[in-house]
Parts: structure tokens; sequence; C-alpha cells
């Protein structure tokens, strides 16, 4: 942002670059959880993610052998990430169930933001 103060910009990017991550997670695929938890990590690493605010749906969790949102919050290494602002919802996308709920924490958080 050539051109713009250091000032100017943060009210910049307070009031219109907020960024909101989903990330949907499959919770009954065990086998890819790694792979999902190190994808994860990639991504918040990136420059343009490293204000975002980070919203995961623990998807599929009708299946009766979904992992618990415990073991999802444990696999994807949630707890440890710092200086984020995060959330794991529940969800079940082929019935909807979660998605409002999820949403509705993300637009407050980056309504909040500014
Ligand atoms: N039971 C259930 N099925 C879902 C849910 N969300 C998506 N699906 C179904 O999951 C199927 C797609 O599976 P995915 O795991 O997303 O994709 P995939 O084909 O396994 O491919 P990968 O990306 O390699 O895992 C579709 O049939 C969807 O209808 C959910 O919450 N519960
Ligand atoms: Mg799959």
């Amino acid at each position: 942002m050539e051109g713009v103060s250091g000032a100017e910009r943060g009210s910049l990017s307070g009031r219109f670059c907020s960024v909101g991550l989903i990330f949907v997670v499959d919770s009954n695929d065990r086998e890819r959880t790694q792979e999902a938890a190190e994808e994860l990590q990639k991504m918040l690493q990136e420059d343009e993610l490293a204000d975002a605010v980070l919203l995961v749906f623990a998807n599929k969790q009708d299946l009766p052998n979904a992992m618990p949102m415990s073991e999802m919050t444990e696999k994807l290494a949630l707890q440890s990430l710092r200086n984020r602002k995060w959330y794991v919802q529940a969800t079940c996308a082929t019935q909807g169930s979660g998605l409002y709920e999820g949403l509705d924490w993300l637009s407050t958080q980056l309504s909040s933001k500014s």
C-alpha cells in the first residue's frame, strides 16, 4: 500500500481487511487428521493470514465414529495457537447443522475487530 501512511494503513486494515479463515475438516477421517493439521498450520503461517481469525468446522459429526470435538481440538493443536482467535464448531454439512452457529461467531469476531 504505497503512499498510505502508517496510521491510515492501520485503520484501513482494521476496517476493511479483516480476514476470517474457515477450515473444514472431516471428523470421521482418522487417517488424514494429521495431514489436515499440517495443512492448517502451514496456512496459518502465511503472511496474508497473520491476523485471520480461525473458524474450524469439525464436519461429519453425525457419523457414529466421528472423533469428538475434544479430540479434534487436540489433533489440530488448536490450544497451542498463539495470538489467534479460534473457534471449533461441530457441523453436519449434509443436514446444515452447526453452520450458522459457526458463521455467527465469525461475523461477531470480524465486526468487533475494527
Ligand atoms: N455423513 C455426512 N456426510 C457428509 C457430511 N458432509 C459431507 N458429507 C458427504 O461426504 C462426501 C464427500 O466426502 P469428502 O470426505 O468431503 O470427500 P472425499 O470424496 O472423501 O474426498 P477427500 O477430499 O479426499 O476426503 C459427500 O458424499 C458428502 O455428501 C456430513 O456432515 N456428514
Ligand atoms: Mg474424505
